[in-house]
């Protein structure tokens, strides 16, 4: 009899079908965003959990599944996965780092400019009919090429950015808890994170969410920034307190904002809905058609190597596989 595996929403074919060799495969192919007993109840037989980000994986769900070995997540994000609870009972955790960079730096860019430069809200403005003739005032933004560029966590994705920085010959500064390796290299210095707010012409944020890392960037570090600087997130929701980055906007404490992640999401904010200059996107930061199958084709992977007996390729918590269960 095959191991029993839960994938919690609907994935590529081809993913589907290298899984289907190796597991019993219960596919949401209806893609329902399950609630938390509804993911228990589904996975209480299950040897393995194919989750994304929006699914909380808890001590609840672990306690709930007595049969469980592995959590593989399509993200590499963790934060909504009780790693210590897994690690203590025996259960594998792998994530989908690297695959997902450069798409990801990618739309850290995209919004940076769509932001920056005014796109999405010259654009609303337009198809609204309000465009009658071209002024030398209308709609003008903030320089990207040659400002500086504040990356808050400078891990692979932040290098990524700092990369494409150079292109546009910004000057980089970032904050990170310690030196990140290869920064100097892109010629990135380390600062305070009060030094980077203040000194940053753009701020992106792509540092993971955790307690510590909650609301990392709320009223008073958005009053330390420039009046016409730009902040964007593509990292967690929650990192930014979304309330008062409305706030700051509404009140011109800073010039624009492009968001791919929000607090409660896929709630958001009414405020931000109301800001003036800011682009929101659906947490597409990853969104391309090579990065998402890069990523699920990766758990499934970790998936694979568990059940053949060797070893994952990108464990969070590798001393697990040690743990007696
Ligand atoms: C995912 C992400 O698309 O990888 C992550 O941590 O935030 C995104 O790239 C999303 O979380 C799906 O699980």
């Amino acid at each position: 009899m095959k191991p029993k595996l839960l994938i919690t929403r609907k994935v590529f074919p081809e993913v589907i079908e290298a899984l289907s060799a190796v597991f019993d495969v219960d596919h949401n192919l209806a893609d329902d965003a399950w609630t938390p007993e509804e993911l228990r109840r589904r996975a209480s037989a299950c040897r393995a959990i194919y989750v994304v980000a929006s699914d909380r994986v808890d001590t609840a769900l672990l306690d709930a599944c007595p049969a469980l070995v592995m959590i593989a997540t399509g993200s590499v994000g963790y934060n909504h996965i009780d790693l210590a609870a897994c690690t203590a009972r025996g259960v594998l955790v792998t994530n989908t780092p690297d695959v997902l960079t450069e798409a990801t730096a990618d739309m850290g860019f995209a919004l940076l400019m769509a932001a920056a430069r005014r796109v999405s809200e010259s654009e609303r403005w337009l198809r609204a009919g309000q465009w009658d003739r071209w002024a030398w005032d209308q709609f003008l933004g903030a320089d990207v090429h040659g400002s500086t560029l504040g990356v808050l966590g400078m891990g692979r994705i932040g290098s990524a950015i700092a990369r494409r920085a150079a292109g546009f010959s910004m000057r980089v500064i970032y904050c990170n808890r310690s030196e990140a390796p290869g920064a100097a290299a892109l010629g990135a210095s380390r600062v305070t994170l009060d030094e980077l707010l203040a000194q940053a012409d753009h701020l992106m944020l792509v540092l993971p969410y955790s307690t510590a890392t909650h609301h990392i960037i709320g009223e008073r570090e958005l009053g330390l920034m420039k009046p016409t600087a730009t902040l964007v997130n593509i990292a967690r929701g929650g990192i930014v307190d979304d309330a008062a980055l409305a706030a700051a906007l509404a009140a011109h404490r800073i010039a624009a904002a492009g968001l791919d992640v929000f607090e409660n999401e896929p709630a958001l904010n009414p405020a931000l809905l109301k800001a003036p200059n800011i682009v929101l996107t659906p947490h597409i930061g990853s969104g391309t058609r090579s990065s998402r199958l890069g990523m699920a084709m990766l758990a499934a992977r970790n998936l694979l190597a568990l059940e053949a007996g060797e070893p994952p390729l990108t464990p969070l918590n590798a001393q697990a596989l040690k743990t007696p269960r």
